[in-house]
């Protein structure tokens, strides 16, 4: 269809070919469906429900106009300067010049997905918030995170990872805004921009990014021992997950619940994956910063389209609220702490499902607001100072981020809850309140808006007790210990957990130049564990520091281990290596499939193979660690754009299989993951643990899903 101006006297513009017919936009995808704000004379006035950005099949401006040409710009002459009058050129660049935000000062890199939650009506008796209640479903949308690299950074970096949920209850917005590790490296909050500065880059050079391995990261913790136990987990298999699909979450600090009754609990939330919890060998997390950065945005988003929905189960520990706020001897105000599993189980609570990609990363994933002060009734605070500092900074930093307080507007941020608020005006400000008295009590509006009482809903702080005290700065005794849970996690690992929480310390303090830090942080792993210590010092070349301490005794929690349980595989990525033999590929594929398995056939080269079966990855696409396990159907020879095998003389390859396809195998064998092979196949993979070898496709598939679900061949690594 040609652009035409009905009516316009003199000469037609140029016509710009289109490449299709012009059409109606694609509708938007179901967006979460925020009721409008509501004027205090309870009149529906504000902004209006999501809107569809893109009406109409014509180019427009943001004023509606609509644009016969968006690809030159008014010149005097073809040849001649561009015109200031070119109201559309400066449109165009002055919106694209301010196009991005500031990225969150942590938590920048991350990734999101709307989902519901449903309530068991199992925490009736502690807690009486809606969407707890049996049955109840609640919209959520939930954004997993690592926690210091920029928002253009790798995700299989070792990091914390966020772990935060918005709950549109009823009743308000929720917010639980977690991690995928229980503990925090500072028992108070007024030292989270000091241990931030220290783990973000150096302020000269701005490297290493999204790294913990540089000085001055372990010249604080190394100087902050109340960080010890978070920095275990963080050179453990946690810090390096294999997706976002397979991490727990913990809420970290002590909530107070309250139920029906007015009664008080104390508790700690947990995520617990449907999928298993799961990581990637430091080696592979490596290579995939390098192969495939946005390795856990890719697996969460392609799940979700495939409708693998990963699940969590929320679950909470409960203690009694007594006036000491301790369980056996644990401080529950202290967030360097845990209460093992073993001491006070989980109990399920609801089940979390994700099924449903943004639409718009910015809209959603980048603009959504989290605050642990976003609360509901029947979910209170305790005195953690960590929480209370927190309180703060989550509303103080959207003010920049966002432009202001009115980012509660923003389609993601907008409760589903009816909002009948006193706020008005400032930047971003899209309601139009009616009413003429913003203001309590009013005889104006009618005395709108009114208190509500408990039986309405309202949300009353739980009349806590406070100690008769002084003002101080200082912690209390009962945060002194920093070593007694860091040895309880080293020793709850199985030993090729273990050994690789060794060698993730031997790589980051190799990585650091003082020495002074290296042997300071070695000081402080002899209070942990002295095997620890002392094979850490090896392979740093660093003599074993002495101590003459007593190392307390401690009962390991196994429930910290990942290793030793059988894990549903569905959602897992098996790759299937073929050529011109495809023999038994379509029952490999259909077996998977069968077991919700994600198979990618890997051949020499795109497109089809056979009628009915194409190839998703080429032997130059395709690397070992994109997939849980390795099928072979073929043992293909080299093909001419090979180079050859990196054990050969240049020119000279001796292996009669690609190289390519001889690197997939030698990777999977590295990196404990289960091979099964046919036909030629049978050939290239060679044997022990976890390679399963046969004539029927269908069964070999069958031993590699078993072998999947206990997620490696840890006999392997052993
Ligand atoms: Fe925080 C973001 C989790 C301590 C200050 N934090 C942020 C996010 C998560 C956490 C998951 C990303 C939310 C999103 O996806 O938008 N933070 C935690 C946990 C903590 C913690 C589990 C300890 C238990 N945080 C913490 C402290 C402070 C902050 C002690 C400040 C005193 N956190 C922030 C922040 C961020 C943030 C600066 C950056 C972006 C944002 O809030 O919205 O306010």
């Amino acid at each position: 269809m040609e652009p035409k101006i009905p009516g316009a006297p003199g000469p037609q513009p140029p016509t710009v070919a289109e490449p299709t017919e012009p059409r109606d936009p694609l509708p938007p995808k179901p967006d979460q469906d925020a009721p409008e704000t509501v004027s205090p004379t309870g009149a529906v006035t504000g902004a209006p429900k999501t809107a569809n950005s893109q009406q109409g099949p014509f180019l427009t401006t943001a004023q509606g106009l609509r644009l016969y040409d968006t690809d030159h710009s008014l010149k005097a002459g073809a040849r001649g300067p561009t015109l200031l009058q070119d109201h559309h050129l400066r449109e165009k660049i002055t919106h694209f010049d301010h196009e991005r935000i500031p990225e969150r000062v942590v938590h920048a890199r991350g990734a999101g997905a709307h989902g519901v939650f449903v309530g068991y009506g199992t925490a009736e008796s502690v807690c009486k918030a809606g969407f707890l209640r049996k049955g109840k479903t609640t919209p959520v949308f939930v954004r997993f995170s690592t926690v210091v690299g920029s928002r253009g950074s790798a995700d299989t970096v070792r990091d914390t990872r966020g772990f935060a949920t918005k709950f549109y209850t009823d009743e308000g917005t929720f917010d639980l805004v977690g991690n995928n590790i229980p503990v925090f490296f500072i028992q108070d909050g007024i030292k989270f921009p000091d241990i931030i500065h220290a783990a973000k880059p150096h302020p000269d050079r701005e490297i290493p990014q999204a790294q913990s391995a540089h000085d001055t990261f372990w010249d604080f913790v190394s100087l902050h021992t109340e960080a010890t136990h978070h920095v275990l987990w963080h050179m453990s298999d946690r810090a390096v997950p294999r997706s976002y699909r397979t991490m727990e979450g913990f809420g970290v600090h002590t909530f107070r619940l309250v139920n029906d009754a007015g009664e008080t609990s104390l508790v700690k939330f947990h995520w617990k994956p449907a999928q298993g919890v799961h990581s990637l060998l430091w080696e592979e997390a490596q290579l995939i910063n390098g192969i495939d950065p946005d390795f856990h945005r890719r697996d969460l988003y392609d799940a979700i389209e495939a409708g693998a929905f990963p699940q969590w189960e929320l679950g909470v520990q409960v203690f009694p609220d007594t006036p000491e706020q301790t369980f056996e001897g644990i401080d529950l105000l202290d967030p360097t702490k845990i209460v093992p599993e073993e001491l006070a189980p989980v109990q399920p609570i609801g089940m979390l499902t994700l099924n449903r990609n943004p639409t718009n990363f910015f809209a959603e994933s980048e603009q959504v607001a989290f605050h642990v002060g976003h609360l509901v009734p029947g979910i209170d605070l305790t005195d953690d100072p960590l929480l209370h500092a927190r309180l703060f900074s989550y509303l103080d930093t959207q003010l920049t981020r966002l432009g202001g307080p009115n980012f509660h507007q923003l389609p993601i941020n907008r409760p589903h809850a009816p909002v009948n608020d006193m706020l008005r005006d400032g930047y971003h400000q899209t309601a139009v309140h009616g009413g003429a008295a913003p203001y309590r009590p009013n005889s104006l509006d009618g005395g709108c808006p009114f208190h509500a009482g408990v039986a309405d809903g309202a949300y009353v702080e739980m009349p806590q007790r406070v100690e008769e005290s002084v003002k101080v700065r200082e912690a209390p005794a009962s945060f002194a210990d920093h070593f007694s849970q860091p040895r309880l996690f080293f020793h709850s690992l199985s030993p090729v957990e273990q050994e690789h929480v060794i060698r993730a310390f031997t790589f980051e303090l190799g990585k650091c130049y003082e020495q002074a830090v290296k042997e300071r942080q070695l000081r402080v792993l002899a209070r942990v564990d002295a095997r620890l210590c002392s094979e850490v010092a090896t392979g740093l070349g660093l003599p074993v520091p002495e101590f003459d301490g007593e190392l307390p005794e401690v009962t390991p929690s196994p429930a910290l281990s990942q290793i030793g349980r059988r894990w549903p595989v569905e959602g897992r990525v098996v790759g299937i290596v073929a050529d011109h033999s495809v023999d038994g590929v379509e029952a490999a594929r259909a077996a998977l499939e069968e077991a919700g398995v994600v198979p990618l056939v890997i051949a020499p080269h795109g497109g089809p193979l056979t009628d009915g079966l194409v190839a998703q990855r080429t032997f130059l696409t395709a690397r070992s660690v994109e997939f849980d396990a390795l099928l072979l159907a073929a043992a293909p020879p080299p093909a001419p754009d090979a180079l050859p095998a990196r054990d050969t003389k240049a020119g000279a390859p001796s292996s009669t299989v690609d190289p390519r396809v001889a690197l997939l195998v030698e990777e999977a064998h590295r990196h404990a993951k289960a091979i099964g092979a046919w036909g030629e196949g049978a050939s290239v993979v060679g044997d022990g643990p976890g390679v399963v070898t046969g004539d029927d496709p269908t069964a070999v598939v069958q031993d590699v899903l078993t072998l999947l679900s206990e997620h490696r061949v840890w006999d392997r690594l052993a």
